[in-house]
């Protein structure tokens, strides 16, 4: 399968996150993309640089205050004390109920806060040139779907799918799947279906697209009332306005086994064939594996070859787009069984 890898990844390597209290060693690192290259190598799959700047399609899902913030953010912080070099920004306080978010502090760590639902989205000096190549792969994986390729993978990091409208979260800073969306729309794709399979609900896909019919949005994930991101991802989060009818959550208990979370893939891949969609776009978590340090869901590495053939079986052309995964040895493995299957 074509696949994208961005160099650029290796830049965006931050020490530490916290983790009740402490700080721990970031989940989120270099080694898993490096996993997922040599798997993918290993399988004979051609890995290509991004062709596609996706600096316009970057407009269209994020707002421009929160885009110039990110493109500056590492550059601001040096400034503030050029040993900040050695350190790292975190949040300390946010905009919640009562305050305002509509006037920008002057303040670093205040506009930080402003622009982020979390403090477990970690910077580091090559943040925004990471998250830049991987949006311009996922806007490449769209243009190469558009001229005829049946299937593209976006090895990248970080991932994107918590990473909102204008705010970033949970290791994402650019929202890469709803940029691939976003371009195949741009490209002619009259309708568009966007499927999260990451162990955590895409609350930054689901916020972008929340308002409109032309990209439907359906996720499996770990119910927010006990799993990240606790604040979206219920059921009842159906879509607004014209987008009413083309949000579709499918929250499932802590622990599910993979018979049910395959049933719920029945039920998502039903009302993609009733949307009638043109391509599909497949953010790619792959946080549902048991072996995974941070998620409870039961698949093995079995079930992501079935997972592979399954999507094949929708028949659309198909971009996947790599969000979570965090047992990084057997990520490329994993990665490397959907490809398998969807090619079988
Ligand atoms: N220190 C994705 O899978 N943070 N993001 C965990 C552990 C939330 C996961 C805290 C998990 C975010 C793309
Ligand atoms: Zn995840």
């Amino acid at each position: 399968m074509l696949t994208f890898v961005t160099p650029e990844q290796a830049l965006h390597a931050p020490a530490d996150e916290f983790f009740r209290g402490q700080r721990v060693p970031c989940l989120e690192n270099p080694t898993r993309a490096r996993f997922v290259e040599d798997a993918l190598r290993a399988h004979g799959h051609a890995l290509r640089p991004p062709t596609v700047d996706s600096a316009p399609l970057l407009a269209q899902v994020h707002a421009p205050r929160y885009l110039d913030f990110l493109r500056g953010a590492w550059d601001e912080w040096l400034a503030l004390d050029a040993a900040n070099a050695q350190l790292q920004p975190f949040p300390s306080v946010w905009p919640v109920r009562t305050l305002r978010s509509d006037v920008e502090p002057a303040n670093f760590v205040a506009r930080l806060g402003l622009y982020s639902m979390d403090n477990g989205s970690p910077m580091a000096a090559g943040t925004w040139s990471a998250a830049k190549a991987a949006a311009d792969a996922a806007a490449s994986a769209a243009q190469a779907l558009l001229a005829g390729e049946r299937a593209v993978f976006c090895a990248t990091r970080p991932p994107g799918h918590h990473a909102g409208p204008d705010f970033m979260g949970g290791y994402c800073f650019i929202n890469n799947a709803a940029v691939a969306a976003q371009a195949l729309r741009n490209g002619g794709a009259a309708r568009v279906a966007l499927l999260d399979v990451d162990y955590h609900h895409g609350n930054g896909t689901q916020a972008i697209f929340y308002e409109r019919a032309d990209v439907l949005f359906a996720s499996i994930h770990g119910d927010p009332r006990t799993e990240y991101p606790f604040y979206l991802g219920h059921a009842d989060e159906t879509g607004a306005g014209a987008g009413q009818g083309f949000n579709l959550n499918l929250p499932l208990p802590a622990g599910s086994t993979a018979a049910v979370w395959f049933d719920a893939l029945e039920h998502a891949l039903a009302r993609i064939a009733r949307h009638g969609a043109d391509a599909l776009v497949v953010s790619l978590g792959l946080d549902t594996f048991a072996g995974d340090p941070i998620s409870t869901f039961q698949l093995q590495a079995d079930d992501f070859t079935r997972l592979g053939q399954r999507l094949a079986q929708a028949g659309l052309p198909t971009a996947f787009i790599l969000e979570g995964g965090y047992a990084a040895a057997e990520l490329g493995h994993n990665a490397a069984q959907v490809l398998q299957g969807f090619e079988s």
